[in-house]
This record gives C-alpha cells, sequence and structure tokens, in this order.
C-alpha cells in the first residue's frame, strides 16, 4: 500500500533512495517542488511566498496521511472506545509547524527550504491563524484534540467550519474596532472536503400526532426547511504521530443552490435567498465569550453541528461498525464543550426513539450513559438559556421531548424529596423567570452521566451554586478535571531555546513524559544553568522586542522586567486593576525619581466581544494611559505600557516564552480555571495572582514561596459583596488609589475628552461588583514586592527554573487520562 505505520513513509526496500527518507532535506525538497509545480502550479522560478507556504503544507500533509489511514484502519480492527468532543469552538492557530514538529521533520522540512531559497520561519508565519474560536475555551479543545491523539485515544472533534473566525481587532487610536477575519481567502491546505459525508438538518415544521396514543413513542417531525451538513475533515497528528485524530467540521449547504424559478421571472437576488440564509449558519463565529442569549442564528448553528455530529457518529456505530445503538454507550462517549452542544440530549432522543424506535426508557439510559458535559463558567449571563416560543417554532420535536424529560425528572425528584417547591423549580429544565425558556445548563445536566469543572476551587463552586439542587439529586455525578495545556505547542514549539536546556540538563525523558520535568528541581540550586535559563530568556525578549517595534513603533529594553497580561477583555479578568497598578507605579515614579526603579515593561493584549462596551473602554484607557507614560520623559523609560493589537494563538506563542511576570488577577470565583496561566508557569514566568481558577493548584505544586498570591479568596469576595458595593472608604483609604482613580476620572489620560472615564469611575466608586477597588492595595504591595524580587537576580532565576520544573501536572496529557480513565472509560487504541 505505500503506507507505513510507524513514523517513516519509506518502504524497507533494498535500493531506498536517499529521497525516501522524510528525515533527509532532500526527501522535502523533491515533495515540496512536486506540490509547487503539479498542484500550485507555479515555476519554481517565480513562486511567491506563499507558494512556498501551500506546497510545503501539502507536502507535510501527505505524511499526515500516512499515519491517519493507518491509524485509522487499527481503529476498526481493534476497536477501542471512541471519543466524540463536541465544541463550537476550535482555537486551533497554526498547523504547520505543529504537524511539522509533531512528526519530527521540522529539522528537514527547514534545511530543505533553505535549500530552495526560502526559510522555515518565513513560511510559517504565512499560514494564517485558524481563529475558530474566542478564548480559553476554544484553546482548550484544541489542546485536547491534539492530546487525544497524542495518547493514542481515538478521538474526534466535531464543530463548525466558520467561513470567518473570531474578528481582527484594529485599534485606530486605542478605539477597538472588529474587521472580518478571512482565513479561508487563499484556502485552506489542510482540509478534506468530504462531499459525500452529508446530513440533511432540519429546523420549524411541525410534528405529526402519532397512531398509537402512547405520548412516549415515536413521532414524525415534517422539517418546514432542511440545511445540509457538510463534512470536512482536519486530520490532528498526535506526539510522534502516535494517532491521528479528525477534526470534522461543518459547513452549511442550501439543498437547492438556486431557485431557477425565481431567477427566471427576473428576480436574481430572490432567487438566492434560501441559500443565503441557509449557509449563513456557517458563515461567522460568534464573537462573544460569554453568551449574548436569545440570537435565533446561534441556535441554528448549535443544533446545525450537533445533529450532523450525532448522525455521523451513530452511523459510524451502526452501518460501519455494526453494532447496534443499544450498545452505543459501550463504544462511544461524547462529551459536550459547555452548554453549546446541549441539544444533543433532546436530538439523541429523538434520534433514537423517532428513527431507531427504541422505548423511551432504554433510550434514556443509552442517551445519558453516552453523554457527559464540562461546565466552564459560573457567570450567569453566559448560562445559556433559550426562549420557549423560539424552541418551539425551530426544534418542535425537541421542545416535546424536553417537556417530557423535565417531567419524569420532576416526578422522580418529588417521589424521593418530597413536595419542595423551591427545589422542583430550582432543578426544573423550564425556567420561569423572564417569560419561559429552557435551560441549556441543567438539561446538559440531566442528559448526561458526569458533569465536570475545570478547576478543584471551580467544581467546588458549580456545586455550592449553579448546581447546588442537581448536586442534590444526583450526589457524585458532578467531578472535577482540572484543565491541562499541551506542552507540544506550548513550551516544545513555542520556546525552543528553553527545551534545548532542559533536554541538556536532564535529558528527553520529559518529552514523553511531562512530570518528568520534576527532574529539573535540582537544577534551580545551579548557578551555571540559571544563567543559561536567563539567557535563553533574554533572546525571547530580544525577540519579542523586535516585534513590537515593527508593530507599534516603540523601543523595549530587553533587560525590563516584562510584565504580561494577555486574555480576553473582561472585567472579571481585572486588566482594570493592572492599569491602576501602572498609574500608581508612574506617580511614584514621578515623586520619587532617585528611587533605584528597574525598567518595566507592561504588557497588553486582548480582544473585547463587539457588544461589550466596557471592556472596549477599559481597552481605550490602557491605551491613553500608555501614550501618556511612554511618552513622558521624566519617566526615563522606566515604565513603558504596550497594547498589542489582535491577540490570538501566534501572538501568544511569542508572547509567553518572554514573558518574566504572569498576570492571573481575576477576581476571586470567578475565572472557572485559565490555562495561559500554566502557559507562562511552563515557560519559567512567575504568577502574579489570586487564589483563583487553577491557580490555587499552581500554588500547591510550585509551592507558596514561588507563586505571588494576593488578594481576598473566593470566599471573602462572597462576604465583602453581602456588605454591599460602594467602596468610597475603601477608596479614601489609600492615597495611591484615590489619587489613581482621581486622574483618571478628570481627564488626565484623556484630555481630549476629559469625561471619557468619569463614569467607568463612578462604577467604581459607587458599585465595585468586581472587586477591584477592594483588592488594590494588597496588588499594589504585591507588585512593589515583585519588584524588589527582580533585583535579587539569583532568588528570581531560581523560582523561575521550579516553576517549569512543578507545572507537570498541568500537562493535558495528565487532564486527558482524566477524563479517559474517569468518565469516558476509554483505552488507547493498540496500532500493533
Ligand atoms: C473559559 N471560558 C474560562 N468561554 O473562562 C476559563 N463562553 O477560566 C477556562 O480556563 C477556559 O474556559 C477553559 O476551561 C471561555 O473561554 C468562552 O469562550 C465562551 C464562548 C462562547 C460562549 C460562552
Amino acid at each position: 500500500t505505500g503506507l507505513a505505520s510507524e513514523g517513516t513513509h519509506a518502504e524497507d526496500t533494498p535500493h531506498r533512495r536517499a529521497t525516501d527518507d522524510p528525515s533527509r532535506a532532500d526527501y522535502w525538497r523533491e515533495r515540496i517542488l512536486a506540490k509547487l509545480v503539479y498542484q500550485v502550479g507555479k515555476d519554481p522560478e517565480h513562486a511567491e511566498p506563499h507558494d512556498w507556504y501551500v506546497a510545503t503544507a501539502l507536502a507535510v500533509r501527505d505524511r499526515i496521511v500516512d499515519h491517519w489511514i493507518p491509524a485509522t484502519r487499527a481503529t476498526y480492527a481493534k476497536p477501542v472506545k471512541r471519543v466524540y468532543y463536541l465544541s463550537l469552538e476550535f482555537l486551533i492557530g497554526r498547523q504547520l509547524r505543529d504537524t511539522a514538529y509533531n512528526l519530527g521533520y521540522v529539522d528537514a522540512v527547514a534545511a530543505a527550504l533553505e535549500g530552495l531559497g526560502t526559510d522555515f520561519e518565513t513560511v510559517r508565519n504565512l499560514e494564517p491563524d485558524a481563529a475558530l474560536g474566542n478564548g480559553g475555551l476554544g484553546r482548550l479543545a484544541a489542546c485536547f484534540i491534539e492530546t487525544m491523539a497524542s495518547l493514542g485515544i481515538a478521538g474526534y472533534g466535531y464543530g463548525i467550519r466558520y467561513d470567518h473566525g473570531l474578528f481582527r481587532q484594529a485599534l485606530p487610536d486605542g478605539m477597538q474596532r472588529e474587521l472580518p477575519e478571512d482565513w479561508l481567502a487563499y484556502g485552506s491546505p489542510w482540509e478534506f472536503r468530504r462531499p459525500e459525508a452529508r446530513y440533511d438538518i432540519g429546523f420549524g415544521g411541525s410534528v405529526a400526532a402519532s397512531h398509537d396514543a402512547h405520548h412516549l413513542g415515536a413521532r414524525e417531525w415534517k422539517p418546514a426547511e432542511t440545511v445540509l451538513a457538510i463534512a470536512y475533515d482536519n486530520p490532528v497528528v498526535g506526539w510522534r504521530g502516535r494517532y491521528v485524530s479528525t477534526l470534522r467540521l461543518w459547513s452549511a449547504r442550501s439543498k437547492d443552490p438556486i431557485s431557477l424559478e425565481d431567477f427566471n421571472r427576473g428576480d436574481h437576488v430572490g432567487a438566492l435567498a434560501d441559500r443565503a440564509k441557509a449557509e449563513a449558519i456557517s458563515k461567522v463565529l460568534y464573537p462573544s465569550d460569554s453568551t449574548d442569549a436569545g440570537q435565533e442564528l446561534r441556535l441554528r448553528q448549535e443544533y446545525f453541528f450537533t445533529s450532523a455530529s450525532l448522525q455521523d457518529m451513530i452511523r459510524r456505530h451502526t452501518v460501519n461498525e455494526g453494532y447496534s445503538v443499544y450498545d452505543l454507550p459501550d463504544h462511544v462517549s461524547v462529551q459536550l464543550n459547555d452548554t453549546h452542544p446541549a441539544i444533543a440530549v433532546p436530538e439523541l432522543m429523538r434520534l433514537l426513539v423517532d428513527v431507531y424506535e427504541v422505548p423511551w426508557a432504554d433510550a434514556w439510559d443509552i442517551t445519558r450513559n453516552t453523554l457527559s458535559y464540562t461546565n466552564h463558567t459560573l457567570l450567569p449571563e453566559a448560562l445559556e438559556t433559550w426562549p420557549v416560543p423560539l424552541m418551539e417554532r425551530l426544534l418542535p420535536r425537541h421542545m416535546q421531548i424536553i417537556y417530557l424529560i423535565n417531567a419524569f425528572e420532576l416526578d422522580r425528584v418529588r417521589d424521593e424529596f418530597g413536595d419542595d417547591g423551591a427545589l422542583l423549580s430550582e432543578i426544573s429544565l423550564i425556567g420561569e423567570d423572564h417569560g419561559r425558556s429552557v435551560r441549556m445548563g441543567n438539561l446538559a445536566f440531566i442528559g448526561s452521566h458526569r458533569i465536570n469543572g475545570v478547576s478543584a476551587l471551580h467544581t467546588d463552586l458549580v456545586r455550592e451554586t449553579v448546581f447546588s439542587g442537581l448536586n442534590k439529586v444526583h450526589p457524585g455525578r458532578i467531578v472535577n478535571k482540572t484543565n491541562g495545556i499541551t506542552f507540544r505547542r506550548w513550551l516544545f514549539q513555542a520556546n525552543p531555546g528553553l527545551t534545548s536546556l532542559i533536554r541538556e540538563a536532564i535529558g528527553d525523558a520529559f518529552l514523553d513524559d511531562h512530570e518528568a520535568l520534576s527532574a529539573l528541581t535540582p537544577f534551580a540550586d545551579d548557578p551555571a544553568f540559571r544563567e543559561k535559563i536567563a539567557a535563553v530568556r533574554r533572546q525571547n525578549k530580544v525577540a519579542l522586542a523586535g516585534l513590537v517595534k515593527q508593530r507599534v513603533g516603540l523601543t523595549l529594553d530587553p533587560d525590563a522586567l516584562f510584565d504580561v497580561h494577555i486574555k480576553r477583555i473582561h472585567e472579571y479578568k481585572r486588566q482594570l486593576l493592572n492599569i491602576l497598578d501602572a498609574v500608581a507605579l508612574y506617580d511614584a515614579i514621578r515623586s520619587n525619581p532617585m528611587h533605584d526603579w528597574r525598567p518595566r515593561v507592561k504588557i497588553f493584549a486582548g480582544k473585547a466581544a463587539a457588544s461589550y462596551a466596557t471592556a472596549k473602554l477599559i481597552i481605550k484607557l490602557s491605551c491613553d494611559v500608555a501614550k501618556m507614560i511612554n511618552s513622558d520623559p521624566t519617566v526615563r523609560g522606566f515604565l513603558k505600557i504596550v497594547f498589542l493589537e489582535n491577540y490570538n494563538v501566534s501572538l501568544a506563542e511569542t508572547l509567553i516564552p518572554a514573558t518574566d511576570l504572569s498576570e492571573q488577577i481575576s477576581t476571586a470565583g470567578m475565572e472557572a480555571s485559565g490555562t495561559g496561566n500554566m502557559k507562562f508557569g511552563l515557560n519559567g514566568a512567575l504568577t502574579i495572582g489570586t487564589l483563583d481558577g487553577a491557580n490555587v493548584e499552581m500554588r500547591d505544586h510550585v509551592g507558596e514561596d514561588n507563586i505571588y498570591i494576593f488578594g481576598m479568596t473566593a470566599e471573602q469576595v462572597a462576604e465583602r459583596r453581602s456588605q454591599g458595593l460602594d467602596m468610597q472608604e475603601t477608596i479614601h483609604a489609600s492615597r495611591h488609589l484615590s489619587e489613581a482613580l482621581d486622574q483618571i476620572a478628570t481627564g488626565v489620560f484623556s484630555p481630549d475628552q476629559p469625561d471619557r472615564y468619569s463614569e467607568l469611575v463612578n462604577t467604581l466608586t459607587h458599585h465595585d461588583y468586581f472587586m477591584v477597588t477592594a483588592d488594590f492595595e494588597a496588588y499594589r504591595a504585591m507588585q512593589v514586592h515583585v519588584g524588589n524580587e527582580w533585583k535579587d537576580k539569583d532568588t528570581w532565576w531560581r523560582k523561575s527554573v521550579l516553576n517549569t520544573a512543578r507545572m507537570g501536572w498541568f500537562s493535558a496529557d495528565r487532564a486527558i487520562r482524566e477524563y479517559a480513565d474517569g468518565i469516558w472509560h476509554a483505552k488507547p487504541v493498540d496500532r500493533d
């Protein structure tokens, strides 16, 4: 067949040519040239840099297929449980380096490109980021797909192939503008279109009355509208090519590309109207990372990809593998990434009851034993609900099923717990608050055998708050699975300098077993090693400084403390707290110019949801403050502020290895986990943070002396809130804080519009829900402490090494093993 199962393409023939060996540059030279000529159709003499990118990607893609087909065969030959990860977001970023790296071909490909008159860095930077996600939730899904492949779990990701991913952020005068993102403008060399893998997705219409009077029997749903879901497969290669997961993304197509009747009547635009409506489903990613509930298109997206994915999964299970739907839970696990695919609960019931004629009670067991659900937030505005009238109109059969599930659940609970009205209304699938609505969190919970939070603290809070009632009636169903990150992308690829140093120090075991990083611990006390670590960081900072120079024209001192705050802009993530500290530091430098200041650079990046006015104002404030401080000669370079435009995965890959101090300062109790915090710690940045999300577990692992924890605990925040949100006294008690707020409120940083921030400051003063002012003094004191620690380089680099050495547990390999053992009961594929 020409397909090798272990790493190499070449067959073991006696006359093996040099060009049959993919560890050699000439192998790649030959194949890249062939792709350039025969697939891109360009003369190598006149090829543009982008043509070289496409040719290289296509050549690498062939090697993926060499692993993908045997991996798929092996899964059919010796079946293991298949894991389906349903997510509306997969923030995978660039794929060339990731793929080439996991297959071990980066050096050979780079050498080939040199010989062809270009270079790997140039070529790989031409790949647009696949920005099919907003933030942490989408990036987690991407880390998990790669990790399932690395561990040999038969994993599939299912999502939407958005024509336009997350908007591009422009910042003219510091005001965020959203520009369309167009990652598919040149097509994607990684995907395989599968026009034969298509499913009908219905919307609207009616449900026929049944022949038998039994209310639990099959019904016939006659949708008014049918949209086609077409599959595009993106293979995701695991570490050392162990396994290849398939990321199957659905694109919406109209059943009728054009209405010829309308066209022939002369209505050339109307002739395309149905098509436009159908295809709108996969046009754009919703840019809010906390739901603006209630938009019909969003519900259409959710049902579209969930239905297509379940139909595809059942087809593979029944037609390809010949199993009965009754055996679904033995062979299949479906993980719901937040409530976005929660419609899977009634959809799987519908498929089983109406299409496969499974009795209701059996269908319910199958559904619950197959599905599990991950919660990522406690923010009330992010808990999805859908108005009942919208659901009835768009998904009438599902609404019937939801009512039935609800009735059975409430009956059962009433039998067991008595007629507790408060409990019953809390766990009901139907909320009565602002008009009747379907609570997707409760639906996902009731339809799942396991519900998980994403850090120890978050899971505790899930049990105590959003799902306290459901936790009482289903004790033990909520479990914790602390997030993890893929070390392949976030250490080995993003920070080759640090990776080489670690290999020299402790050998290669940690490349496969991330907890083996702990062998680095004794090197924290080795001055020579610390010096090398500092040198690598400096190199990464020089590279970042180059990027900043090129993008914003600002010159950074690579010996300054690089203090980095990158994530979505949110009040709870408290970029404002950091800006207030910057203003206080600015004042301190001016009023005490003879102090032994050390240069510090505060770097911000992040997007605000298009509709989140306060978040956009926070961006503007950062830019205003930056402008004033960067141009004030009395600061003499001791403080610089940078806001980098258009934060994305690729920018994070450059920023994180160049960071000295990682900002993880959310209001305690509000950040479910965080995953950026782990990426920074792994790369040796020290963290300044609150006891929130996974920061708590990071402290436990790295040791409290090696992390800068400050501020109120989640419990204290709750207590403080119950006393009211007016902070005048708190502000009054802090001279630094009152002065900083005053300057911002009176327009010191916004002379062109002095009242620009008066409302913002007013809110902080009288309604500080996020406890920015209440945590200010603790934060500032800790920042002063950090500044002092930075002066003692031995201490700093010792702590840095200990952070890297002790982050092994935060590997996604650990997280996925926990899911596989505790929720999916899935074992790795045997490829021999
Ligand atoms: C994040 N959630 C959590 N949501 O905020 C973060 N939401 O603490 C956690 O580490 C991460 O999930 C992974 O568990 C999100 O990123 C969204 O992006 C989102 C998108 C649409 C609707 C709601």
